[in-house]
């Protein structure tokens, strides 16, 4: 990287005065991978990784005597978090895990070694929509097999561009570390005119954070009467224990991340939220508007606010203009839901040059307010000046809709108050039998929990698939508790839309929606109540109440619904496959909260890879 450092990077800082549009690429700490470079057109690349997956610690003793010697926490494969030591999983020992920096159309080969005890993997690529390269999406037992304790190769081009990240997507992996931030640059960014730096430094990986193995807090959860509620907020795997007041210790300083930033610049921020639980983000900047240029990577025409909101699976790339004093300003991170009950706040230092090593003023409070104009709000259809919807933001790329689409599906989500096998005994302790405490509410798509089949679909077309249900079919159910592998059917290159509707019949939380394989565009966001159904929807819908924006509707590939509300969604089905869709939040993926959009026939797709793993049940004749 010095030489992008030493060339590029000198001139910019040389014709400051001038107007500045060249792409200044800064080199990062430490060995930073050969594929991390400013992306030339003709200019691509193979780029390898090796990850491996392991069980890990906080505060393990490659940390020495971390916390007590803050300087010790920066020692490398020294995971400190926020000075709570507890078991996470890692990969390559590093939370989050490799970054992942490379320019469109470089070919990505990762080598995921599995060296848990007992454990299965599989990484799916958040953003990277595989077109010909199906099964590489790295979804359990619809894409792949899980991989046992051995080596997957992952071998994909870096198709999409823009902000994306990499995550395990099989049990509560994710939850406990192993994820990390994948950017995708272009060779001419639609944007570059708007920023003068888009450092490799400044990538933002935010997620919510337990003081507990999530393991333990899953089980806590769903078979006893613990709760989910997060502990905290990291950045780029740092930040401080801001409920150290709650849990009754004391907060140690530990090192914060900071974005280190020269007056007179414009700086891209690359924002991801790669949570596990249900922790909607604010996210500000002392004294500094934030400039919205890219949502999910896709690029929109550029929205500047106080605030925006993240969720777990988004991505937001900002351009942050230094204009102000040299001094320290807090980056504010106030979480929601599920992080509003312990209060959890982090805070990363946006630091001019020649400011002091030191913590910016006033000391970091909670304040889950939005601060003036915000995007994308929680539970909220804006319809006021300072709440802005993904609805309201404009794409850069003008496109029209057509009024018509081929196929529409309406996929209610919710809690339902039912006997789930995997956590009742409908007989010994049914919910009703069990007091309050003890009640868990399960999430659902449409009354159905997806159940994973036993062999992948897409890599073992020929194998019986017995727990198929389609949609608008009667799923199987056991008492009032409904399971199959629920699967969406849609032709090769129909228009589709998916009305997503957050019924919000128990509590004010809300589900973002992710879906593999695609982006969408958002056409509507509504809400009608604290609480709403399908039916209600459609009705509006029927008697005209539904207006979708047909014009330049922004594109992502994941986004919220309004509790006790709908968004509107829609995309061209020209990407065969079996595609996840699905809720962000973990303890709800796993348990259910997944549908599988299945795109044309076995013949549109790219033969099975030589030698693909294959699994599946084992039930020979009695
Ligand atoms: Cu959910």
């Amino acid at each position: 990287m010095s030489w992008l450092a030493g060339t590029l990077c000198l001139g910019l800082l040389v014709a400051l005065t001038e107007t500045l549009n060249t792409l200044c690429l800064l080199p990062t700490a430490g060995a930073a991978h050969e594929c991390e470079r400013t992306c030339v057109a003709g200019d691509t690349r193979t780029c390898q990784y090796e990850f491996h997956v392991q069980e890990y610690h906080t505060l393990s003793r490659a940390c020495f005597d971390c916390p007590n010697n803050l300087t010790d926490c920066e020692r490398e494969e020294c995971v400190a978090g926020d000075g709570v030591a507890r078991p996470i999983l890692t990969v390559n020992r590093q939370l989050p895990g490799p970054e992942i920096q490379v320019c469109e159309g470089d070919r990505v080969v990762v080598d995921v070694y599995n060296e848990q005890l007992s454990d299965t993997e599989t990484i799916h690529w958040h953003g990277q929509h595989m077109q010909d390269y199906q099964y590489y999406d790295g979804v359990p037992y619809l894409t792949q097999c899980p991989i046992l304790a051995a080596l997957f190769r992952y071998d994909f081009p870096a198709g999409t561009p823009g902000t994306a990240f990499w995550h395990s997507h099989i049990g509560l992996h994710r939850g406990s570390g192993v994820f990390g931030s994948m950017v995708v640059r272009e060779a001419e960014d639609p944007h570059l005119g708007l920023y003068d730096v888009d450092s490799p430094d400044h990538v933002l990986m935010l997620q919510d954070w337990i003081h507990d193995s999530v393991a333990t807090k899953f089980v806590g959860r769903h078979h006893y009467t613990s709760d989910d509620y997060a502990s905290g907020i990291l950045v780029n795997g740092k930040g401080r224990n801001s409920a150290a007041k709650i849990e009754g210790v004391n907060e140690v300083p530990m090192p914060l991340e900071v974005v280190e930033v020269s007056q007179g610049l414009r700086y891209r921020l690359r924002l991801i939220n790669g949570g596990g639980f249900n922790c909607p983000i604010i996210v500000s900047i002392d004294n500094h508007p934030i400039t919205i240029i890219a949502v999910d990577g896709y690029p929109i025409i550029p929205y500047t606010a106080d605030s925006l909101v993240i969720y777990s699976g988004e991505r937001f790339d900002v351009v942050v203009e230094a204009d102000q004093e040299p001094d320290n300003y807090w980056i504010r991170l106030n979480g929601l839901i599920d992080c509003g009950q312990n209060e959890c706040v982090q805070g990363a230092i946006l630091r001019y040059e020649g400011a002091q090593d030191e913590d910016p003023l006033p000391t970091l409070t909670y304040d889950p307010n939005y601060p003036g104009v915000v995007v994308n709000p929680l539970n909220s259809a804006g319809g006021v000046p300072e709440e802005v919807t993904m609805v309201d933001l404009d794409s850069l790329q003008s496109s029209i809709l057509t009024e018509e689409v081929d196929r529409q599906f309406y996929l209610a989500f919710d809690f339902s108050r039912v006997n789930n096998s995997y956590f009742y005994n409908s007989d010994l302790y049914p919910y009703n039998g069990v007091e309050g405490q003890w009640q868990l509410n399960t999430p659902q798509i449409n009354d159905i929990s997806f159940l994973y089949p036993a062999s992948p679909p897409l890599s073992q077309p020929d194998d019986p698939q017995p727990t198929v249900c389609l949609y608008g079919q009667d799923p199987p159910c056991d008492g009032d508790y409904c399971s199959c592998t629920y699967v969406l059917e849609v032709s090769l290159g129909e228009t589709v839309e998916f009305v997503l509707v957050d019924e919000g019949n128990i509590g004010d939380e809300n589900h973002p929606f992710h879906m593999h394989g695609y982006n969408f565009h958002v056409v509507a966001m509504g809400k009608l109540g604290s609480s709403t159904s399908v039916e209600e929807v459609a009705a509006l819908d029927a008697a005209g109440g539904i207006t979708r924006k047909l014009e330049n509707a922004v594109k992502k590939d994941t986004v919220t619904i309004p509790d006790g509300g709908y968004t509107i969604v829609r995309f061209t089905a020209d990407n065969p496959g079996w595609w996840a869709m699905h809720c962000h939040l973990v303890f709800h993926s796993e348990i259910g909260m997944v549908a599988a959009l299945h795109v044309g026939e076995t013949g549109d797709l790219p033969p099975v890879p030589s030698g693909f793993p294959i699994c599946g049940n084992f039930v020979p004749d009695l």
